[in-house]
Protein backbone atom coordinates (compact mmCIF):
# COMPACT_ATOMS: atom_id res chain seq x y z
CA UNK A 1 0.00 0.00 0.00
CA UNK A 2 1.80 3.68 -0.60
CA UNK A 3 1.15 6.05 1.58
CA UNK A 4 -1.08 8.52 0.41
CA UNK A 5 0.32 11.89 -0.12
CA UNK A 6 -2.38 13.57 0.84
CA UNK A 7 -1.62 12.60 4.27
CA UNK A 8 1.03 16.09 4.28
CA UNK A 9 -0.79 18.40 6.15
CA UNK A 10 0.58 21.05 3.66
CA UNK A 11 -0.82 19.52 0.16
CA UNK A 12 -3.92 17.56 1.68
CA UNK A 13 -6.59 20.72 0.39
CA UNK A 14 -5.19 21.04 -2.96
CA UNK A 15 -4.70 17.78 -3.63
CA UNK A 16 -8.32 16.66 -3.00
CA UNK A 17 -10.03 19.44 -4.53
CA UNK A 18 -8.46 19.45 -7.61
CA UNK A 19 -9.37 15.24 -7.57
CA UNK A 20 -12.88 16.13 -6.41
CA UNK A 21 -12.88 18.73 -9.23
CA UNK A 22 -11.68 15.68 -11.55
CA UNK A 23 -14.05 13.50 -10.90
CA UNK A 24 -16.96 16.23 -11.47
CA UNK A 25 -15.33 17.03 -14.70
CA UNK A 26 -14.90 13.31 -15.91
CA UNK A 27 -18.67 12.49 -14.77
CA UNK A 28 -20.13 15.53 -17.09
CA UNK A 29 -18.21 14.58 -19.36
CA UNK A 30 -18.47 11.07 -19.94
CA UNK A 31 -21.19 9.80 -17.36
CA UNK A 32 -21.46 8.10 -14.11
CA UNK A 33 -20.80 5.07 -14.91
CA UNK A 34 -17.60 5.88 -16.99
CA UNK A 35 -15.98 8.05 -14.25
CA UNK A 36 -16.49 5.33 -11.39
CA UNK A 37 -13.06 3.89 -13.50
CA UNK A 38 -11.14 6.74 -11.59
CA UNK A 39 -8.65 4.93 -9.44
CA UNK A 40 -9.88 5.81 -5.60
CA UNK A 41 -8.22 7.38 -3.55
CA UNK A 42 -5.53 5.33 -1.33
CA UNK A 43 -6.42 4.40 2.28
CA UNK A 44 -5.20 5.52 4.86
CA UNK A 45 -2.65 4.37 7.50
CA UNK A 46 -4.46 3.72 10.42
CA UNK A 47 -2.48 0.77 13.08
CA UNK A 48 -4.69 -1.46 13.81
CA UNK A 49 -5.57 -1.91 10.25
CA UNK A 50 -9.47 -1.47 10.23
CA UNK A 51 -11.91 -4.57 9.41
CA UNK A 52 -12.81 -2.33 6.37
CA UNK A 53 -12.12 0.86 4.89
CA UNK A 54 -12.98 2.53 2.25
CA UNK A 55 -11.27 5.71 0.94
CA UNK A 56 -13.52 8.01 -1.54
CA UNK A 57 -13.22 10.95 -2.87
CA UNK A 58 -12.92 14.39 -0.49
CA UNK A 59 -12.04 15.50 2.81
CA UNK A 60 -13.55 16.86 5.78
CA UNK A 61 -11.79 19.81 7.43
CA UNK A 62 -11.60 20.97 10.80
CA UNK A 63 -12.69 24.53 11.48
CA UNK A 64 -13.07 27.27 13.81
CA UNK A 65 -16.70 26.65 13.95
CA UNK A 66 -16.53 22.70 14.26
CA UNK A 67 -18.88 21.49 16.96
CA UNK A 68 -18.88 17.83 18.56
CA UNK A 69 -22.79 16.87 18.87
CA UNK A 70 -23.82 14.07 21.23
CA UNK A 71 -26.76 11.94 19.34
CA UNK A 72 -28.50 11.32 22.49
CA UNK A 73 -27.68 11.59 26.37
CA UNK A 74 -26.81 7.41 26.33
CA UNK A 75 -23.72 6.75 28.70
CA UNK A 76 -20.41 7.28 26.96
CA UNK A 77 -21.33 9.38 24.25
CA UNK A 78 -20.34 12.66 26.45
CA UNK A 79 -17.26 10.84 27.50
CA UNK A 80 -16.34 9.96 24.16
CA UNK A 81 -17.05 13.26 22.66
CA UNK A 82 -14.99 14.96 25.49
CA UNK A 83 -11.66 12.04 24.51
CA UNK A 84 -11.75 13.48 21.41
CA UNK A 85 -12.37 17.03 22.22
CA UNK A 86 -9.40 16.74 24.67
CA UNK A 87 -7.74 15.89 21.64
CA UNK A 88 -8.40 18.09 18.73
CA UNK A 89 -8.76 21.27 21.11
CA UNK A 90 -4.58 22.04 22.08
CA UNK A 91 -3.38 21.36 18.61
CA UNK A 92 -6.40 23.08 16.80
CA UNK A 93 -6.76 26.06 19.53
CA UNK A 94 -10.43 25.97 18.54
CA UNK A 95 -13.36 26.05 20.62
CA UNK A 96 -14.44 22.43 19.47
CA UNK A 97 -17.80 22.93 21.60
CA UNK A 98 -19.69 19.62 22.86
CA UNK A 99 -23.47 19.87 22.66
CA UNK A 100 -26.75 17.82 22.27
CA UNK A 101 -27.68 17.67 18.46
CA UNK A 102 -31.03 18.29 19.43
CA UNK A 103 -32.03 20.10 15.85
CA UNK A 104 -28.82 21.42 14.91
CA UNK A 105 -27.96 21.16 11.45
CA UNK A 106 -25.24 18.90 11.20
CA UNK A 107 -22.99 20.30 9.08
CA UNK A 108 -19.52 21.47 10.06
CA UNK A 109 -19.87 18.90 12.92
CA UNK A 110 -18.29 15.69 14.34
CA UNK A 111 -21.47 13.66 15.35
CA UNK A 112 -21.15 10.64 18.15
CA UNK A 113 -24.31 8.00 18.04
CA UNK A 114 -25.38 4.81 20.10
CA UNK A 115 -26.96 3.23 17.35
CA UNK A 116 -28.77 -0.29 17.98
CA UNK A 117 -27.55 -3.17 14.79
CA UNK A 118 -26.11 -6.55 15.85
CA UNK A 119 -23.53 -5.62 12.95
CA UNK A 120 -21.75 -3.19 14.71
CA UNK A 121 -20.27 -5.80 17.25
CA UNK A 122 -20.02 -5.49 20.94
CA UNK A 123 -16.89 -3.13 20.63
CA UNK A 124 -17.07 -2.44 16.63
CA UNK A 125 -18.19 0.99 15.57
CA UNK A 126 -18.58 2.33 12.15
CA UNK A 127 -17.11 6.11 11.10
CA UNK A 128 -18.44 7.99 7.63
CA UNK A 129 -15.96 11.03 6.70
CA UNK A 130 -17.64 12.97 4.19
CA UNK A 131 -16.61 16.73 3.37
CA UNK A 132 -19.64 18.58 5.43
CA UNK A 133 -19.95 15.86 8.43
CA UNK A 134 -18.57 13.22 10.52
CA UNK A 135 -20.44 10.11 11.83
CA UNK A 136 -19.31 7.89 14.03
CA UNK A 137 -21.53 5.22 15.29
CA UNK A 138 -21.54 1.86 17.79
CA UNK A 139 -23.82 0.26 19.93
CA UNK A 140 -21.03 0.98 22.68
CA UNK A 141 -19.08 3.58 24.32
CA UNK A 142 -15.94 1.44 23.99
CA UNK A 143 -17.11 1.10 20.13
CA UNK A 144 -17.36 5.13 20.17
CA UNK A 145 -13.99 5.19 21.89
CA UNK A 146 -12.07 3.08 19.35
CA UNK A 147 -13.86 4.83 16.79
CA UNK A 148 -12.02 8.25 17.98
CA UNK A 149 -9.03 6.65 17.94
CA UNK A 150 -9.59 5.98 14.62
CA UNK A 151 -10.60 9.54 13.45
CA UNK A 152 -7.61 10.86 15.49
CA UNK A 153 -4.90 8.84 13.40
CA UNK A 154 -6.69 10.11 10.15
CA UNK A 155 -6.28 13.21 11.20
CA UNK A 156 -1.95 14.80 10.62
CA UNK A 157 0.66 13.83 12.79
CA UNK A 158 0.45 17.52 14.65
CA UNK A 159 -3.10 16.80 16.10
CA UNK A 160 -0.97 15.00 19.11
CA UNK A 161 0.98 17.89 20.00
CA UNK A 162 -0.19 20.04 22.99
CA UNK A 163 0.53 23.39 21.61
CA UNK A 164 -1.51 25.25 18.92
CA UNK A 165 0.22 24.39 14.96
CA UNK A 166 -1.03 26.14 12.17
CA UNK A 167 -3.07 23.04 10.34
CA UNK A 168 -4.64 22.42 7.92
CA UNK A 169 -6.89 19.82 10.10
CA UNK A 170 -8.13 17.59 7.37
CA UNK A 171 -9.64 14.21 7.49
CA UNK A 172 -9.55 12.36 4.15
CA UNK A 173 -13.05 11.06 3.26
CA UNK A 174 -13.74 7.35 4.62
CA UNK A 175 -16.31 4.66 4.96
CA UNK A 176 -14.45 2.38 8.23
CA UNK A 177 -16.91 -0.30 9.43
CA UNK A 178 -14.74 -2.21 12.30
CA UNK A 179 -14.86 -4.51 14.92
CA UNK A 180 -12.09 -6.54 16.58
CA UNK A 181 -11.07 -10.11 16.01
CA UNK A 182 -9.90 -10.73 19.85
CA UNK A 183 -11.98 -10.02 22.95
CA UNK A 184 -8.52 -9.81 24.96
CA UNK A 185 -5.70 -7.20 23.33
CA UNK A 186 -3.51 -7.00 26.31
CA UNK A 187 -0.40 -5.39 27.55
CA UNK A 188 1.84 -6.17 30.58
CA UNK A 189 4.04 -3.68 32.49
CA UNK A 190 6.56 -5.17 35.13
CA UNK A 191 6.78 -2.63 38.06
CA UNK A 192 7.85 -4.84 40.43
CA UNK A 193 11.48 -5.42 39.12
CA UNK A 194 11.40 -1.50 38.87
CA UNK A 195 9.09 0.53 39.97
CA UNK A 196 6.59 2.87 37.72
CA UNK A 197 5.16 5.98 38.92
CA UNK A 198 1.25 6.43 38.94
CA UNK A 199 2.13 9.23 35.72
CA UNK A 200 4.66 7.02 33.99
CA UNK A 201 1.66 4.06 34.13
CA UNK A 202 -0.85 6.47 32.52
CA UNK A 203 1.08 7.47 29.99
CA UNK A 204 1.87 3.89 28.78
CA UNK A 205 -1.98 3.57 29.28
CA UNK A 206 -2.39 6.83 26.72
CA UNK A 207 -0.39 4.87 24.40
CA UNK A 208 -1.71 1.57 24.53
CA UNK A 209 -5.31 3.21 24.11
CA UNK A 210 -4.47 4.80 20.82
CA UNK A 211 -3.86 1.24 19.47
CA UNK A 212 -7.06 0.04 20.89
CA UNK A 213 -5.62 -2.16 23.62
CA UNK A 214 -8.44 -2.98 26.05
CA UNK A 215 -6.42 -4.88 28.71
CA UNK A 216 -3.27 -3.72 31.34
CA UNK A 217 -1.77 -6.71 32.92
CA UNK A 218 0.29 -4.98 36.05
CA UNK A 219 2.50 -7.42 37.16
CA UNK A 220 2.43 -5.92 41.32
CA UNK A 221 4.93 -8.37 42.93
CA UNK A 222 7.77 -10.32 42.22
CA UNK A 223 11.08 -11.00 44.21
CA UNK A 224 12.37 -7.87 43.65
CA UNK A 225 9.64 -5.84 45.02
CA UNK A 226 5.69 -5.76 46.42
CA UNK A 227 4.19 -2.75 44.88
CA UNK A 228 0.48 -2.25 46.16
CA UNK A 229 -0.62 -1.88 49.28
CA UNK A 230 -2.55 -4.44 51.55
CA UNK A 231 -3.84 -2.81 54.51
CA UNK A 232 -3.47 -6.63 56.94
CA UNK A 233 0.28 -6.91 56.01
CA UNK A 234 2.06 -3.46 55.88
CA UNK A 235 5.27 -4.53 55.57
CA UNK A 236 4.65 -5.92 51.94
CA UNK A 237 5.01 -2.42 50.67
CA UNK A 238 6.72 -0.28 53.47
CA UNK A 239 9.61 -2.90 53.39
CA UNK A 240 9.18 -5.48 50.60
CA UNK A 241 8.38 -2.48 48.28
CA UNK A 242 11.83 -0.37 49.44
CA UNK A 243 13.70 -1.34 46.63
CA UNK A 244 14.31 -2.88 43.29
CA UNK A 245 16.66 -4.38 40.48
CA UNK A 246 20.05 -2.67 40.71
CA UNK A 247 19.22 -1.31 44.57
CA UNK A 248 17.59 1.67 43.61
CA UNK A 249 14.56 2.99 45.99
CA UNK A 250 11.69 0.95 44.30
CA UNK A 251 8.22 2.48 45.55
CA UNK A 252 4.37 1.12 45.71
CA UNK A 253 1.29 2.47 44.86
CA UNK A 254 -1.09 3.36 47.72
CA UNK A 255 -4.53 2.17 47.07
CA UNK A 256 -5.77 5.66 46.27
CA UNK A 257 -3.19 6.23 43.79
CA UNK A 258 -4.14 2.04 42.57
CA UNK A 259 -7.48 3.22 42.50
CA UNK A 260 -6.51 6.75 40.41
CA UNK A 261 -5.01 4.11 37.43
CA UNK A 262 -7.73 1.69 37.51
CA UNK A 263 -9.81 4.34 37.08
CA UNK A 264 -7.80 6.35 34.18
CA UNK A 265 -7.69 2.66 32.61
CA UNK A 266 -10.97 2.56 32.55
CA UNK A 267 -12.18 5.86 31.26
CA UNK A 268 -9.45 4.40 28.30
CA UNK A 269 -11.38 1.52 28.04
CA UNK A 270 -8.48 -0.79 29.50
CA UNK A 271 -9.41 -3.16 32.68
CA UNK A 272 -6.86 -3.70 34.81
CA UNK A 273 -5.62 -7.42 35.40
CA UNK A 274 -3.34 -7.41 38.86
CA UNK A 275 -0.80 -10.16 39.32
CA UNK A 276 0.71 -11.24 42.07
CA UNK A 277 3.28 -14.35 41.50
CA UNK A 278 3.19 -17.16 43.58
CA UNK A 279 4.28 -19.07 45.00
CA UNK A 280 7.26 -18.54 43.59
CA UNK A 281 8.66 -14.89 42.77
CA UNK A 282 8.09 -14.34 46.19
CA UNK A 283 11.32 -12.98 47.95
CA UNK A 284 9.50 -9.28 48.97
CA UNK A 285 7.15 -10.78 50.93
CA UNK A 286 9.12 -13.57 52.45
CA UNK A 287 11.43 -11.11 53.47
CA UNK A 288 8.68 -8.90 54.82
CA UNK A 289 7.24 -11.45 56.96
CA UNK A 290 9.54 -14.19 58.56
CA UNK A 291 6.69 -16.19 59.54
CA UNK A 292 5.78 -16.69 56.05
CA UNK A 293 9.07 -18.87 55.60
CA UNK A 294 9.24 -22.67 56.44
CA UNK A 295 12.02 -22.19 58.70
CA UNK A 296 10.85 -18.80 60.37
CA UNK A 297 13.79 -16.67 58.75
CA UNK A 298 12.83 -14.00 56.35
CA UNK A 299 15.56 -13.99 53.58
CA UNK A 300 17.49 -10.49 53.04
CA UNK A 301 16.04 -8.11 49.94
CA UNK A 302 16.73 -9.16 46.93
CA UNK A 303 17.99 -6.85 44.05
CA UNK A 304 19.69 -9.24 41.51
CA UNK A 305 18.30 -10.42 38.12
CA UNK A 306 17.77 -14.93 39.00
CA UNK A 307 14.40 -16.55 39.15
CA UNK A 308 13.23 -19.77 40.65
CA UNK A 309 14.88 -19.04 43.91
CA UNK A 310 11.69 -18.29 46.21
CA UNK A 311 8.47 -20.20 47.44
CA UNK A 312 5.72 -19.29 50.01
CA UNK A 313 5.56 -22.28 52.60
CA UNK A 314 3.03 -25.01 51.46
CA UNK A 315 2.41 -27.00 54.46
CA UNK A 316 1.82 -23.57 56.75
CA UNK A 317 -1.69 -22.09 57.66
CA UNK A 318 -0.76 -18.87 57.70
CA UNK A 319 0.43 -18.79 54.18
CA UNK A 320 -3.39 -19.51 53.19
CA UNK A 321 -4.66 -16.76 55.70
CA UNK A 322 -1.84 -14.59 53.76
CA UNK A 323 -3.51 -15.64 50.42
CA UNK A 324 -6.86 -14.88 51.16
CA UNK A 325 -6.53 -11.67 53.12
CA UNK A 326 -4.29 -10.28 49.69
CA UNK A 327 -6.95 -12.06 47.24
CA UNK A 328 -10.04 -10.15 48.94
CA UNK A 329 -8.33 -6.25 49.10
CA UNK A 330 -7.37 -6.83 45.41
CA UNK A 331 -10.76 -8.38 44.55
CA UNK A 332 -12.08 -5.58 46.39
CA UNK A 333 -9.73 -3.01 43.90
CA UNK A 334 -10.68 -5.16 40.75
CA UNK A 335 -13.64 -3.78 38.90
CA UNK A 336 -12.84 -6.62 36.16
CA UNK A 337 -12.98 -10.68 36.75
CA UNK A 338 -9.36 -11.50 36.46
CA UNK A 339 -6.96 -12.40 40.00
CA UNK A 340 -3.78 -13.34 38.32
CA UNK A 341 -1.63 -15.45 40.59
CA UNK A 342 1.04 -15.90 38.73
CA UNK A 343 2.40 -19.64 39.19
CA UNK A 344 5.26 -19.64 37.03
CA UNK A 345 8.68 -21.01 36.88
CA UNK A 346 8.33 -21.93 40.74
CA UNK A 347 11.61 -24.31 40.67
CA UNK A 348 11.51 -24.45 44.12
CA UNK A 349 8.28 -25.46 45.19
CA UNK A 350 8.05 -29.06 45.09
CA UNK A 351 5.55 -30.58 42.12
CA UNK A 352 3.01 -32.02 44.81
CA UNK A 353 3.05 -29.10 47.09
CA UNK A 354 2.72 -26.44 43.73
CA UNK A 355 -0.54 -28.35 42.40
CA UNK A 356 -1.63 -28.21 46.36
CA UNK A 357 -1.25 -24.53 46.05
CA UNK A 358 -2.78 -23.54 43.05
CA UNK A 359 -5.49 -25.95 43.83
CA UNK A 360 -6.03 -23.64 47.20
CA UNK A 361 -5.30 -20.44 45.43
CA UNK A 362 -8.10 -21.46 43.09
CA UNK A 363 -10.58 -21.68 45.72
CA UNK A 364 -9.81 -18.67 47.45
CA UNK A 365 -10.11 -16.85 44.27
CA UNK A 366 -13.63 -17.79 43.13
CA UNK A 367 -14.58 -17.38 47.16
CA UNK A 368 -14.01 -14.04 46.45
CA UNK A 369 -16.12 -13.71 43.26
CA UNK A 370 -13.01 -13.75 40.39
CA UNK A 371 -11.47 -16.13 38.36
CA UNK A 372 -8.29 -17.57 38.65
CA UNK A 373 -5.35 -16.41 35.59
CA UNK A 374 -2.21 -17.55 35.81
CA UNK A 375 1.26 -18.81 34.09
CA UNK A 376 0.17 -21.78 31.58
CA UNK A 377 1.85 -23.74 34.59
CA UNK A 378 -1.16 -23.78 36.35
CA UNK A 379 -2.31 -26.01 33.72
CA UNK A 380 -0.34 -28.65 35.76
CA UNK A 381 -2.86 -28.35 38.77
CA UNK A 382 -6.77 -29.45 39.09
CA UNK A 383 -7.47 -25.91 37.84
CA UNK A 384 -11.08 -25.42 36.23
CA UNK A 385 -12.22 -24.53 33.05
CA UNK A 386 -13.17 -21.49 33.91
CA UNK A 387 -9.93 -20.21 35.06
CA UNK A 388 -7.31 -18.43 32.53
CA UNK A 389 -4.21 -19.97 30.98
CA UNK A 390 -1.03 -17.69 29.14
CA UNK A 391 0.81 -19.27 27.52
CA UNK A 392 3.94 -18.35 27.05
CA UNK A 393 6.66 -20.77 26.07
CA UNK A 394 5.08 -24.93 26.56
CA UNK A 395 2.98 -25.77 23.97
CA UNK A 396 2.36 -28.81 25.51
CA UNK A 397 1.03 -26.89 28.68
CA UNK A 398 -0.68 -24.75 26.19
CA UNK A 399 -2.64 -27.15 24.84
CA UNK A 400 -3.46 -29.15 28.52
CA UNK A 401 -5.33 -25.77 28.85
CA UNK A 402 -7.28 -26.65 25.99
CA UNK A 403 -8.30 -30.18 27.10
CA UNK A 404 -9.47 -28.75 30.40
CA UNK A 405 -11.27 -26.20 28.68
CA UNK A 406 -9.51 -23.54 29.37
CA UNK A 407 -9.34 -20.02 27.69
CA UNK A 408 -5.67 -18.89 26.68
CA UNK A 409 -4.20 -15.75 26.49
CA UNK A 410 -1.09 -15.95 24.23
CA UNK A 411 2.45 -14.42 25.11
CA UNK A 412 4.71 -16.28 23.34
CA UNK A 413 7.97 -15.47 24.35
CA UNK A 414 9.83 -15.71 21.16
CA UNK A 415 7.08 -12.75 19.92
CA UNK A 416 5.70 -10.78 22.15
CA UNK A 417 8.34 -10.63 24.67
CA UNK A 418 8.88 -7.43 24.05
CA UNK A 419 11.38 -6.83 27.04
CA UNK A 420 13.68 -9.01 24.39
CA UNK A 421 16.56 -7.04 22.62
CA UNK A 422 15.77 -6.22 18.56
CA UNK A 423 18.88 -7.31 17.57
CA UNK A 424 22.47 -8.02 19.25
CA UNK A 425 23.30 -3.98 19.62
CA UNK A 426 20.29 -3.03 21.35
CA UNK A 427 21.34 -1.40 25.23
CA UNK A 428 17.99 -2.79 27.03
CA UNK A 429 16.60 -5.76 27.14
CA UNK A 430 17.46 -9.17 27.24
CA UNK A 431 17.89 -12.35 24.94
CA UNK A 432 16.78 -15.74 26.28
CA UNK A 433 14.34 -15.88 23.86
CA UNK A 434 15.98 -14.52 21.09
CA UNK A 435 16.38 -10.86 19.06
CA UNK A 436 12.86 -10.29 18.50
CA UNK A 437 12.53 -7.80 15.30
CA UNK A 438 9.93 -5.31 15.02
CA UNK A 439 8.69 -8.23 11.81
CA UNK A 440 9.33 -10.98 14.06
CA UNK A 441 6.89 -9.41 16.28
CA UNK A 442 4.54 -9.52 13.74
CA UNK A 443 5.08 -11.75 11.65
CA UNK A 444 2.95 -14.43 13.73
CA UNK A 445 -1.02 -15.17 14.53
CA UNK A 446 -2.02 -16.09 17.49
CA UNK A 447 -4.58 -19.18 16.24
CA UNK A 448 -2.22 -20.89 14.61
CA UNK A 449 0.96 -20.22 16.96
CA UNK A 450 0.74 -23.18 19.02
CA UNK A 451 -0.75 -26.83 17.09
CA UNK A 452 -3.53 -27.89 19.16
CA UNK A 453 -4.87 -24.71 20.30
CA UNK A 454 -7.35 -23.35 18.35
CA UNK A 455 -8.92 -19.76 17.59
CA UNK A 456 -11.87 -20.68 19.66
CA UNK A 457 -9.58 -21.04 22.90
CA UNK A 458 -8.18 -18.02 22.13
CA UNK A 459 -8.57 -14.97 24.27
CA UNK A 460 -6.33 -12.81 22.37
CA UNK A 461 -2.67 -11.70 22.53
CA UNK A 462 -0.77 -10.01 25.21
CA UNK A 463 2.20 -8.63 25.08
CA UNK A 464 4.29 -8.64 28.33
CA UNK A 465 7.42 -6.21 29.06
CA UNK A 466 8.96 -7.39 32.26
CA UNK A 467 11.52 -4.80 33.31
CA UNK A 468 14.73 -5.86 34.79
CA UNK A 469 16.90 -3.97 32.41
CA UNK A 470 14.02 -1.28 32.11
CA UNK A 471 14.60 1.76 34.55
CA UNK A 472 11.58 4.42 33.43
CA UNK A 473 9.41 4.84 30.98
CA UNK A 474 11.63 6.05 28.39
CA UNK A 475 12.44 2.50 28.50
CA UNK A 476 9.51 0.99 28.29
CA UNK A 477 8.59 3.47 25.30
CA UNK A 478 12.04 2.16 24.07
CA UNK A 479 11.33 -1.67 24.14
CA UNK A 480 7.34 -1.24 23.00
CA UNK A 481 7.62 1.15 20.57
CA UNK A 482 7.61 0.17 17.39
CA UNK A 483 6.55 -3.78 18.30
CA UNK A 484 3.35 -3.14 20.66
CA UNK A 485 1.20 -1.57 18.06
CA UNK A 486 1.93 -4.78 16.00
CA UNK A 487 0.95 -7.00 18.82
CA UNK A 488 -2.08 -4.80 19.12
CA UNK A 489 -2.93 -5.48 15.22
CA UNK A 490 -3.00 -9.07 15.72
CA UNK A 491 -5.29 -8.65 18.65
CA UNK A 492 -7.31 -6.24 16.63
CA UNK A 493 -7.47 -7.05 12.85
CA UNK A 494 -8.72 -9.48 10.44
CA UNK A 495 -5.78 -11.93 9.69
CA UNK A 496 -6.53 -12.17 5.76
CA UNK A 497 -4.23 -10.44 4.03
CA UNK A 498 -2.10 -9.19 6.53
CA UNK A 499 1.44 -8.84 5.58
CA UNK A 500 5.27 -7.05 7.05
CA UNK A 501 5.33 -5.48 3.19
CA UNK A 502 2.00 -3.53 3.85
CA UNK A 503 2.04 -2.93 7.70
CA UNK A 504 5.88 -1.50 7.98
CA UNK A 505 4.10 1.19 5.64
CA UNK A 506 1.50 2.27 8.14
CA UNK A 507 4.20 1.68 10.90
CA UNK A 508 6.20 3.93 8.98
CA UNK A 509 3.22 6.66 9.07
CA UNK A 510 3.26 6.65 12.76
CA UNK A 511 6.84 8.31 13.44
CA UNK A 512 5.88 11.70 12.95
CA UNK A 513 2.81 11.03 15.53
CA UNK A 514 5.26 9.83 17.74
CA UNK A 515 7.47 12.83 17.46
CA UNK A 516 5.14 15.21 17.97
CA UNK A 517 4.06 13.28 21.28
CA UNK A 518 7.76 12.69 22.49
CA UNK A 519 7.63 8.93 22.43
CA UNK A 520 10.83 7.39 23.21
CA UNK A 521 10.51 4.91 20.34
CA UNK A 522 13.39 2.59 18.38
CA UNK A 523 13.70 4.03 14.61
CA UNK A 524 14.41 0.36 13.66
CA UNK A 525 16.07 0.34 10.30
CA UNK A 526 13.69 -2.09 8.95
CA UNK A 527 10.51 0.36 9.18
CA UNK A 528 10.44 2.82 6.21
CA UNK A 529 10.02 6.03 8.77
CA UNK A 530 8.41 9.38 7.29
CA UNK A 531 9.35 12.46 8.58
C1 LIG B 1 10.42 -15.08 32.30
S1 LIG B 1 7.84 -15.80 31.51
C2 LIG B 1 9.61 -14.76 33.37
C3 LIG B 1 9.88 -13.53 34.11
C4 LIG B 1 11.07 -12.78 33.61
C5 LIG B 1 11.10 -12.84 32.10
C6 LIG B 1 12.20 -12.05 31.49
C7 LIG B 1 7.51 -15.79 32.90
C8 LIG B 1 6.16 -16.16 33.17
N1 LIG B 1 8.47 -15.42 33.76
O1 LIG B 1 10.01 -13.80 35.48
O2 LIG B 1 11.00 -11.48 34.03
O3 LIG B 1 11.22 -14.18 31.71
O4 LIG B 1 12.11 -12.02 30.10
Amino acid sequence: MTIPSSISAGRRTIGSVALGAAVVLVSALLGPGVASATPPPPEPAVIPAPASMTAVPGEFALTPATRILLGSDAPGVKAAADALAEILRPSTGYPVPVAAAGDQPATQSIKLQIADGSELGEEGYRLDVSPGTVLLRARTAAGLFYGVQTLRQLLPAEVESDSVQPGPWTVPAVHVSDEPRFAWRGAMLDVARHFFSVDEVKRYIDLLAMYKVNVLHLHLADDQGWRIEIDGWPRLTTYGGSTEVGGGPGGYYTKAEYAELIDYAQQNHIMVVPEIDMPGHTNAALASYPELNCDGVAPPLYTGTRVGFSSLCIDKQITYEFVDDVVRELAAMTPGPYIHLGGDEAHSTPHEDYVTFVNRAQEIVSAHGKQLMGWEEITGANVSSSSVAQHWWDDSEARTAVEKGMKLVMSPAEKTYIDMKYDASTPLGLSWAGYTSVEDAYDWDPASWAAGVPEESILGPEAPLWSETLENIDDVEFMAFPRMPGIAELGWSPAEGRSWDEYQQRLGAQGPRWDVMSVNYYRASEVPWQD
